[in-house]
């Protein structure tokens, strides 16, 4: 079982490629959100972010030196049409030869079609909540799938669709900035339409990736149980019930019904969600121990549906990020995925910890607590296999330091740091680490 066990890193385009005007690509949301004073830390922003796109040679090179047998990437739809109707064969020909590189070297690239970079004028035309966009992004996958699926058999159509919706719609805190509740709610759909859509286009092992959390009341008072199911349905039960089920829970709509009667829900919708998958990765980084609120503080935006409950401090230690570290929220989550959905491969395509590392005068990086993180996450995937979870493989999150979104370069998940002044490369403790891990094998 452990043999064949997928050990792998993830990046995403606008977070590691840099080249943001390169060989024909056109701006994204994140390109326009980032230049928006106030939105990103110190103004930052993902023109060169780690030049992987210059220096993907190198950084594969890395990753075989590591013994990685996967890599996880997105690709980014503006480099691929980078205008309404416009194919860009320099932003496809980039990937060919990055996958060209993976495989010399015996590494399984895992490309993921949508992570976050949105073709600005899509969202001039109405982004997610225009149902239109949908369409575009199925046109975008058969492009891509047309372009590399001699030479790819893994695809991930979207990457955590709630950041997108409720991230980019609801709260504004991600491009493309807009805080319109109920137009997230369409975004939702139409993210997931999408997916539906383009399954159908691509070949191979096909699978959608979300971001879920084992949620848990607070106390056992019917008051935080019900806050608890309120955030367990907007964070998964949203996402995975109508890809796995071919259904929204009721519960849910009616949670939302004051920002939508769901008229953009057509006939068909559902069943176009829900076409079979043979994979579905899973994100996760931190549990979420839930009460139901006092009046949430002013000046914060709570996520919709979620108006009335709030995060109670479990008492266990935090990244930098502040997020809670939970290996048994993993091993709870992936059990629950097993007993509640129908039987489906499953991956841990992102897991992985922010932390303030820095090159020692020896120029080694000792992350002692991300090799703790990944140790605990990796010994609860191997206790999840242990337990009958058809678990198959597993993805630390990340393989470089990188522009973390509205973090800019605040936050490091790399398990290989990056100086963003000099873009050298330098593995951490924790590289080293995960490297004679997947040697060893999970079990
Ligand atoms: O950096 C992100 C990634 O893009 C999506 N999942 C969570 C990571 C850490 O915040």
């Amino acid at each position: 079982m452990s043999s064949s066990f997928l050990w792998g890193a993830a990046t995403s385009s606008y977070q590691i490629e840099g080249a943001f005007a390169d060989d024909g690509r056109g701006p994204s949301i994140w390109d326009t959100f980032s230049r928006t004073p106030g939105k990103v830390r110190d103004g930052e922003n993902g023109d060169v972010a780690c030049d992987h796109y210059h220096r993907y040679l190198d950084d594969v090179r890395l990753m075989a030196g590591l013994g990685l047998r996967a890599y996880r990437f997105s690709v980014a739809w503006p480099r691929i049409v980078p205008e309404r109707g416009v194919v860009n064969q320099a932003g496809l020909d980039f990937y060919r030869r990055l996958v060209d590189a993976l495989l010399e070297r015996g590494i399984t690239p895992w490309p993921t079609l949508y992570h976050w970079d949105l073709p600005q004028y899509l969202e001039d035309a109405g982004g997610w909540p225009n149902r239109d966009t949908a369409y575009r992004f199925a046109e975008y996958a058969d492009i891509v799938h047309t372009a590399l699926s001699d030479r790819v058999e893994n695809w991930t159509t979207l990457n955590e669709p709630w950041c997108s919706a409720l991230l980019g719609y609801a709260n504004g805190e991600h491009a493309p900035g807009r805080a319109e509740p109920e137009q997230a709610v369409k975004a939702v759909h139409h993210l997931l339409l999408g997916h539906g859509l383009a399954v159908p286009l691509l070949s191979g092992n096909i699978g959608i990736t979300l971001n879920m959390s084992h949620v848990t009341p607070a106390t056992t008072s019917p008051a935080d149980v019900d806050a608890a199911r309120r955030i367990d349905g907007i964070q998964n039960r949203l996402f995975i019930d109508p890809v796995l089920l071919g259904a929204y829970p009721e519960d849910v709509l009616a949670d939302l019904s004051h920002l939508s009667d769901f008229s953009h829900v057509k006939d068909g919708d559902l069943a176009t969600i829900s076409r079979k998958l043979d994979m579905l990765g899973i994100n996760y980084y931190s549990p979420a121990l839930v009460a139901a609120a006092d009046p949430v503080p002013s000046g914060t935006t709570p996520w919709i549906g979620a108006e009335s409950a709030h995060w109670v401090d479990g008492g266990r230690p935090r990244t930098g990020m502040g997020w809670e570290i939970d290996e048994n929220g993993l091993l709870d989550l992936l059990q629950r995925v097993v007993k509640d959905y129908p039987a489906i491969d499953l991956y841990i395509t992102e897991n992985g910890a922010a932390f303030a590392d820095s090159v020692s005068s020896g120029g080694a990086v000792h992350d002692p607590e991300r090799i703790d993180y990944l140790e605990r996450h990796i010994s609860a995937c191997a206790e999840a296999v242990n337990r009958g979870v058809p678990l198959k493989g597993y993805f630390a999150w990340s393989l470089l330091d990188n522009f973390e979104w509205a973090h800019g370069y605040g936050q490091r998940f790399g398990i290989v740091h990056v100086d963003f002044g000099t873009q050298k490369r330098t593995p951490k403790d924790s590289a080293l680490w995960y490297a004679a891990r997947i040697r060893k094998g999970l079990l």
